[in-house]
Protein backbone atom coordinates (compact mmCIF):
# COMPACT_ATOMS: atom_id res chain seq x y z
CA UNK A 1 0.00 0.00 0.00
CA UNK A 2 1.94 2.61 -1.09
CA UNK A 3 0.56 6.06 -0.32
CA UNK A 4 0.93 9.17 -3.62
CA UNK A 5 4.03 10.55 -1.08
CA UNK A 6 5.85 7.61 -0.66
CA UNK A 7 5.49 7.15 -4.46
CA UNK A 8 7.01 10.55 -5.41
CA UNK A 9 9.53 10.64 -3.30
CA UNK A 10 11.04 7.53 -5.18
CA UNK A 11 9.66 8.31 -9.08
CA UNK A 12 10.13 12.37 -9.33
CA UNK A 13 13.77 13.69 -8.41
CA UNK A 14 12.48 17.16 -8.11
CA UNK A 15 11.19 18.22 -5.13
CA UNK A 16 9.36 21.38 -6.75
CA UNK A 17 7.62 18.68 -8.87
CA UNK A 18 6.83 16.82 -5.88
CA UNK A 19 5.33 19.67 -3.94
CA UNK A 20 3.28 21.23 -7.50
CA UNK A 21 1.72 17.33 -7.39
CA UNK A 22 1.01 17.11 -3.98
CA UNK A 23 -0.74 20.81 -4.05
CA UNK A 24 -2.54 19.91 -7.22
CA UNK A 25 -3.71 16.28 -5.95
CA UNK A 26 -4.71 17.69 -2.47
CA UNK A 27 -6.84 20.40 -3.72
CA UNK A 28 -8.62 18.05 -6.18
CA UNK A 29 -9.04 15.47 -2.73
CA UNK A 30 -11.13 19.40 -1.42
CA UNK A 31 -13.42 19.19 -4.24
CA UNK A 32 -13.98 15.79 -4.18
CA UNK A 33 -15.71 16.71 -1.33
CA UNK A 34 -17.54 19.42 -2.40
CA UNK A 35 -18.66 17.46 -5.19
CA UNK A 36 -20.01 14.86 -2.99
CA UNK A 37 -22.25 17.85 -1.28
CA UNK A 38 -23.89 18.34 -4.40
CA UNK A 39 -27.53 20.08 -3.80
CA UNK A 40 -26.76 19.97 0.13
CA UNK A 41 -24.54 22.49 0.06
CA UNK A 42 -25.87 24.46 -2.80
CA UNK A 43 -23.07 24.70 -5.03
CA UNK A 44 -25.19 22.79 -8.32
CA UNK A 45 -26.74 24.82 -11.45
CA UNK A 46 -25.49 27.85 -13.42
CA UNK A 47 -23.05 30.42 -12.22
CA UNK A 48 -24.47 33.06 -14.71
CA UNK A 49 -21.30 33.44 -16.69
CA UNK A 50 -19.39 32.33 -19.57
CA UNK A 51 -15.94 31.67 -19.76
CA UNK A 52 -13.52 33.00 -22.53
CA UNK A 53 -14.75 30.04 -24.80
CA UNK A 54 -18.35 31.56 -24.76
CA UNK A 55 -19.38 28.56 -22.73
CA UNK A 56 -22.13 29.02 -19.66
CA UNK A 57 -20.05 28.65 -16.35
CA UNK A 58 -21.45 25.95 -13.62
CA UNK A 59 -21.46 27.29 -9.71
CA UNK A 60 -18.88 24.40 -9.46
CA UNK A 61 -16.83 24.99 -12.27
CA UNK A 62 -16.05 28.66 -10.56
CA UNK A 63 -15.63 27.05 -7.60
CA UNK A 64 -13.17 24.75 -8.73
CA UNK A 65 -11.12 27.03 -10.59
CA UNK A 66 -10.98 29.14 -7.47
CA UNK A 67 -9.79 26.32 -5.87
CA UNK A 68 -7.10 25.47 -8.04
CA UNK A 69 -5.97 29.08 -8.86
CA UNK A 70 -5.69 29.71 -4.97
CA UNK A 71 -4.00 27.14 -3.87
CA UNK A 72 -1.20 26.77 -6.88
CA UNK A 73 -0.76 30.43 -7.02
CA UNK A 74 0.33 30.26 -3.17
CA UNK A 75 2.80 27.32 -4.26
CA UNK A 76 6.54 28.94 -4.98
CA UNK A 77 7.14 25.94 -7.18
CA UNK A 78 4.35 27.83 -9.74
CA UNK A 79 5.24 30.74 -12.05
CA UNK A 80 2.25 30.79 -13.41
CA UNK A 81 -1.35 28.70 -14.16
CA UNK A 82 -3.41 28.70 -17.70
CA UNK A 83 -6.88 27.48 -17.27
CA UNK A 84 -9.63 26.75 -19.52
CA UNK A 85 -11.69 28.76 -16.81
CA UNK A 86 -9.71 32.08 -16.86
CA UNK A 87 -8.89 34.36 -19.93
CA UNK A 88 -5.90 35.02 -19.45
CA UNK A 89 -2.69 33.35 -17.52
CA UNK A 90 -2.36 34.27 -13.97
CA UNK A 91 1.61 34.64 -12.84
CA UNK A 92 2.05 33.26 -9.45
CA UNK A 93 5.79 33.28 -8.24
CA UNK A 94 9.27 34.58 -9.86
CA UNK A 95 11.41 32.08 -8.77
CA UNK A 96 8.86 28.80 -9.60
CA UNK A 97 10.29 26.37 -11.62
CA UNK A 98 6.40 25.41 -13.30
CA UNK A 99 3.77 26.43 -15.41
CA UNK A 100 0.45 24.49 -15.26
CA UNK A 101 -2.46 24.25 -17.40
CA UNK A 102 -5.86 22.60 -16.05
CA UNK A 103 -9.77 21.90 -16.49
CA UNK A 104 -10.70 22.56 -13.58
CA UNK A 105 -13.79 20.39 -14.14
CA UNK A 106 -13.98 18.69 -17.37
CA UNK A 107 -17.62 17.31 -18.21
CA UNK A 108 -19.40 19.75 -16.53
CA UNK A 109 -22.69 19.35 -18.68
CA UNK A 110 -22.54 15.97 -15.97
CA UNK A 111 -22.62 17.63 -12.92
CA UNK A 112 -26.49 18.21 -12.54
CA UNK A 113 -27.12 14.57 -13.28
CA UNK A 114 -24.32 13.55 -10.95
CA UNK A 115 -22.25 12.08 -13.37
CA UNK A 116 -18.40 11.18 -14.23
CA UNK A 117 -16.47 14.51 -13.53
CA UNK A 118 -12.86 15.21 -13.68
CA UNK A 119 -9.89 17.77 -13.33
CA UNK A 120 -7.29 17.67 -15.91
CA UNK A 121 -3.79 18.76 -15.41
CA UNK A 122 -0.39 19.45 -17.58
CA UNK A 123 2.45 20.82 -16.20
CA UNK A 124 5.42 22.57 -18.27
CA UNK A 125 9.00 23.82 -16.81
CA UNK A 126 9.17 27.40 -17.33
CA UNK A 127 11.34 28.60 -20.32
CA UNK A 128 11.32 32.33 -20.19
CA UNK A 129 12.47 35.00 -17.80
CA UNK A 130 10.33 36.35 -15.41
CA UNK A 131 7.74 38.08 -15.31
CA UNK A 132 5.69 34.59 -17.07
CA UNK A 133 3.62 35.66 -20.25
CA UNK A 134 1.28 33.44 -22.00
CA UNK A 135 4.10 33.25 -25.01
CA UNK A 136 5.68 30.52 -22.10
CA UNK A 137 3.06 28.06 -22.26
CA UNK A 138 2.70 27.95 -25.61
CA UNK A 139 5.46 24.95 -25.65
CA UNK A 140 4.43 21.63 -27.82
CA UNK A 141 3.39 18.55 -25.73
CA UNK A 142 6.30 16.75 -25.66
CA UNK A 143 7.95 19.15 -23.29
CA UNK A 144 5.67 18.19 -20.18
CA UNK A 145 6.96 16.84 -17.36
CA UNK A 146 4.22 15.16 -16.10
CA UNK A 147 0.07 15.04 -17.01
CA UNK A 148 -2.59 13.42 -15.49
CA UNK A 149 -6.20 13.83 -14.12
CA UNK A 150 -8.60 12.93 -10.95
CA UNK A 151 -11.42 11.30 -12.04
CA UNK A 152 -14.41 11.51 -9.40
CA UNK A 153 -16.14 8.53 -10.09
CA UNK A 154 -17.56 6.27 -7.68
CA UNK A 155 -14.46 6.09 -5.83
CA UNK A 156 -12.01 9.37 -6.42
CA UNK A 157 -9.07 8.35 -8.92
CA UNK A 158 -5.63 10.11 -9.34
CA UNK A 159 -4.02 9.00 -12.88
CA UNK A 160 -0.73 10.52 -14.13
CA UNK A 161 2.85 10.35 -15.85
CA UNK A 162 6.33 11.59 -15.23
CA UNK A 163 7.25 10.66 -18.15
CA UNK A 164 7.59 6.81 -16.50
CA UNK A 165 4.47 5.50 -17.68
CA UNK A 166 1.02 5.53 -16.53
CA UNK A 167 0.18 4.72 -12.88
CA UNK A 168 -2.90 4.78 -11.21
CA UNK A 169 -4.22 5.68 -7.44
CA UNK A 170 -7.39 5.59 -5.38
CA UNK A 171 -8.61 8.09 -2.85
CA UNK A 172 -8.91 6.51 0.58
CA UNK A 173 -10.98 9.03 2.19
CA UNK A 174 -10.51 7.73 5.42
CA UNK A 175 -7.05 8.64 5.32
CA UNK A 176 -7.30 11.67 3.09
CA UNK A 177 -4.57 10.48 0.86
CA UNK A 178 -4.37 8.67 -2.52
CA UNK A 179 -3.30 4.93 -2.57
CA UNK A 180 -1.21 3.31 -5.58
CA UNK A 181 -3.79 0.47 -6.77
CA UNK A 182 -2.35 -0.06 -10.86
CA UNK A 183 1.01 0.17 -12.09
CA UNK A 184 2.10 0.42 -14.88
CA UNK A 185 -1.15 0.65 -17.16
CA UNK A 186 -0.99 -0.30 -20.51
CA UNK A 187 -3.64 -0.15 -23.36
CA UNK A 188 -3.91 -2.96 -25.81
CA UNK A 189 -2.98 -2.05 -29.27
CA UNK A 190 -6.26 -3.75 -30.82
CA UNK A 191 -9.54 -2.84 -30.04
CA UNK A 192 -13.27 -3.53 -30.83
CA UNK A 193 -14.88 -0.26 -28.06
CA UNK A 194 -15.15 3.17 -29.95
CA UNK A 195 -16.77 6.16 -27.96
CA UNK A 196 -17.11 9.44 -30.30
CA UNK A 197 -20.61 11.92 -30.19
CA UNK A 198 -23.00 9.87 -33.30
CA UNK A 199 -25.08 12.97 -33.53
CA UNK A 200 -22.48 15.18 -35.09
CA UNK A 201 -22.14 12.31 -37.83
CA UNK A 202 -23.37 14.47 -40.71
CA UNK A 203 -21.48 17.28 -39.71
CA UNK A 204 -17.77 14.99 -39.90
CA UNK A 205 -15.40 14.99 -43.43
CA UNK A 206 -16.78 12.15 -45.72
CA UNK A 207 -13.63 9.80 -44.52
CA UNK A 208 -14.54 10.14 -40.72
CA UNK A 209 -18.06 9.56 -41.87
CA UNK A 210 -16.51 6.21 -43.98
CA UNK A 211 -14.67 4.77 -40.97
CA UNK A 212 -17.61 5.35 -38.14
CA UNK A 213 -19.71 3.34 -40.92
CA UNK A 214 -17.16 0.62 -40.79
CA UNK A 215 -17.34 0.40 -37.18
CA UNK A 216 -20.85 0.27 -36.73
CA UNK A 217 -20.96 -2.26 -39.39
CA UNK A 218 -19.06 -4.64 -37.39
CA UNK A 219 -18.31 -8.28 -38.94
CA UNK A 220 -20.93 -7.16 -41.79
CA UNK A 221 -18.56 -4.80 -43.02
CA UNK A 222 -14.82 -4.54 -44.14
CA UNK A 223 -13.02 -4.67 -40.45
CA UNK A 224 -14.30 -8.55 -39.55
CA UNK A 225 -15.10 -7.70 -35.64
CA UNK A 226 -18.11 -6.08 -33.67
CA UNK A 227 -17.70 -3.04 -32.44
CA UNK A 228 -19.11 -2.11 -28.93
CA UNK A 229 -19.85 2.17 -28.46
CA UNK A 230 -19.73 4.34 -24.64
CA UNK A 231 -19.60 7.75 -24.60
CA UNK A 232 -19.27 9.94 -21.23
CA UNK A 233 -19.46 13.40 -22.07
CA UNK A 234 -16.88 14.18 -20.51
CA UNK A 235 -13.30 13.05 -21.69
CA UNK A 236 -11.76 12.68 -18.11
CA UNK A 237 -14.25 9.38 -18.55
CA UNK A 238 -14.05 7.85 -21.90
CA UNK A 239 -9.84 8.45 -21.34
CA UNK A 240 -9.97 6.54 -18.11
CA UNK A 241 -12.10 3.44 -19.68
CA UNK A 242 -9.59 3.75 -22.21
CA UNK A 243 -6.69 3.84 -20.04
CA UNK A 244 -8.65 0.45 -17.64
CA UNK A 245 -9.87 -1.57 -20.58
CA UNK A 246 -8.95 -0.10 -23.99
CA UNK A 247 -10.82 1.39 -27.05
CA UNK A 248 -10.68 4.22 -29.29
CA UNK A 249 -11.66 8.09 -28.20
CA UNK A 250 -12.37 10.71 -31.10
CA UNK A 251 -14.01 14.19 -31.38
CA UNK A 252 -13.75 15.17 -34.90
CA UNK A 253 -12.98 18.24 -37.10
CA UNK A 254 -16.47 18.80 -37.99
CA UNK A 255 -18.10 21.63 -40.21
CA UNK A 256 -20.80 23.00 -37.67
CA UNK A 257 -18.70 25.96 -36.85
CA UNK A 258 -15.23 25.75 -39.52
CA UNK A 259 -13.61 28.19 -37.66
CA UNK A 260 -13.23 25.32 -35.31
CA UNK A 261 -10.47 22.42 -35.75
CA UNK A 262 -11.94 20.52 -33.01
CA UNK A 263 -14.19 21.14 -29.85
CA UNK A 264 -11.15 20.08 -27.09
CA UNK A 265 -8.63 22.05 -25.85
CA UNK A 266 -5.09 21.37 -26.78
CA UNK A 267 -3.67 22.82 -23.57
CA UNK A 268 -6.08 21.71 -21.12
CA UNK A 269 -7.17 18.69 -22.66
CA UNK A 270 -5.54 17.13 -25.72
CA UNK A 271 -1.88 16.97 -24.60
CA UNK A 272 -2.31 15.62 -21.22
CA UNK A 273 -4.35 12.96 -22.39
CA UNK A 274 -2.25 12.85 -25.18
CA UNK A 275 0.92 12.27 -22.89
CA UNK A 276 -0.70 9.44 -20.86
CA UNK A 277 -1.82 7.55 -23.70
CA UNK A 278 1.51 7.67 -24.93
CA UNK A 279 3.13 6.85 -22.32
CA UNK A 280 0.40 3.63 -21.98
CA UNK A 281 1.50 2.51 -25.32
CA UNK A 282 -1.19 3.89 -27.16
CA UNK A 283 -0.89 7.09 -29.75
CA UNK A 284 -2.91 10.52 -29.89
CA UNK A 285 -3.49 12.62 -33.36
CA UNK A 286 -5.39 15.16 -35.00
CA UNK A 287 -6.87 13.75 -37.87
CA UNK A 288 -3.63 14.75 -39.91
CA UNK A 289 -0.57 15.07 -36.52
CA UNK A 290 0.70 13.65 -33.69
CA UNK A 291 -0.76 15.77 -30.32
CA UNK A 292 2.33 16.45 -28.77
CA UNK A 293 4.36 17.67 -31.56
CA UNK A 294 1.47 20.45 -32.08
CA UNK A 295 3.11 23.86 -31.73
CA UNK A 296 0.67 26.10 -29.79
CA UNK A 297 -0.73 29.05 -31.23
CA UNK A 298 -3.07 30.28 -28.28
CA UNK A 299 -3.78 28.60 -24.72
CA UNK A 300 -7.48 28.36 -25.12
CA UNK A 301 -6.64 26.37 -29.12
CA UNK A 302 -8.80 23.90 -29.94
CA UNK A 303 -7.59 20.65 -31.97
CA UNK A 304 -9.16 17.63 -33.49
CA UNK A 305 -8.42 14.30 -31.47
CA UNK A 306 -8.14 10.72 -31.73
CA UNK A 307 -6.66 8.83 -29.15
CA UNK A 308 -6.45 5.23 -27.96
CA UNK A 309 -5.48 1.76 -29.18
CA UNK A 310 -2.64 2.50 -31.17
CA UNK A 311 -3.31 -0.37 -34.15
CA UNK A 312 -7.03 1.79 -34.83
CA UNK A 313 -5.72 5.33 -34.43
CA UNK A 314 -3.73 4.11 -37.52
CA UNK A 315 -6.69 2.52 -39.27
CA UNK A 316 -8.84 5.49 -38.44
CA UNK A 317 -6.13 8.39 -40.02
CA UNK A 318 -5.92 5.72 -43.08
CA UNK A 319 -9.08 6.65 -43.72
P1 LIG B 1 -17.23 20.64 -20.66
O1 LIG B 1 -16.18 20.46 -19.61
O2 LIG B 1 -17.35 22.05 -21.14
O3 LIG B 1 -18.54 20.02 -20.27
O4 LIG B 1 -16.76 19.85 -21.96
C1 LIG B 1 -16.47 18.50 -21.90
C2 LIG B 1 -15.88 18.10 -23.22
O5 LIG B 1 -15.00 19.07 -23.70
C3 LIG B 1 -15.17 16.75 -23.18
O6 LIG B 1 -14.71 16.38 -21.91
C4 LIG B 1 -16.20 15.77 -23.71
O7 LIG B 1 -15.62 14.66 -24.35
C5 LIG B 1 -16.98 16.63 -24.68
O8 LIG B 1 -16.91 17.97 -24.19
C6 LIG B 1 -18.42 16.21 -24.76
O9 LIG B 1 -18.97 16.82 -25.86
P2 LIG B 1 -20.48 16.58 -26.36
O10 LIG B 1 -21.28 17.72 -25.79
O11 LIG B 1 -20.36 16.64 -27.84
O12 LIG B 1 -20.95 15.25 -25.85
P1 LIG C 1 -25.08 -4.14 -16.52
O1 LIG C 1 -25.65 -3.79 -15.18
O2 LIG C 1 -24.92 -5.61 -16.74
O3 LIG C 1 -23.84 -3.35 -16.84
O4 LIG C 1 -26.16 -3.70 -17.63
C1 LIG C 1 -26.56 -2.38 -17.73
C2 LIG C 1 -27.68 -2.28 -18.71
O5 LIG C 1 -28.60 -3.33 -18.58
C3 LIG C 1 -28.41 -0.96 -18.61
O6 LIG C 1 -28.30 -0.33 -17.36
C4 LIG C 1 -27.83 -0.12 -19.71
O7 LIG C 1 -28.73 0.83 -20.21
C5 LIG C 1 -27.52 -1.15 -20.76
O8 LIG C 1 -27.20 -2.34 -20.04
C6 LIG C 1 -26.33 -0.76 -21.62
O9 LIG C 1 -26.33 -1.62 -22.72
P2 LIG C 1 -25.28 -1.51 -23.90
O10 LIG C 1 -24.14 -2.38 -23.48
O11 LIG C 1 -25.99 -2.02 -25.12
O12 LIG C 1 -24.88 -0.07 -24.03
Amino acid sequence: MQSLSQFLASDVSSASLQEVLLVTTQTCIEISSALKKGSLAGILGMAGNENVQGEEQKKLDVISNNMLKGALLASPAIRAIASEEEDDIVPANTDGEYLIAFDPLDGSSNIDINSMVGTIFSIYRQVGSEPATEADFLQPGKNQVAAGYVLYGPSTMLVFTTGHGVNMFTLDVEQGEFILTRENVKVDPETQEFAINMSNQRFWSDAMQNYVNDLVAGKDGSRGKNFNMRWVAAMVGDVHRILCRGGIFIYPWDKKDPNKPGKLRLMYEANPMGMLLEQAGGKAFTHTERILDIQPEGIHQRVAVVLGAANEVDKCLSY
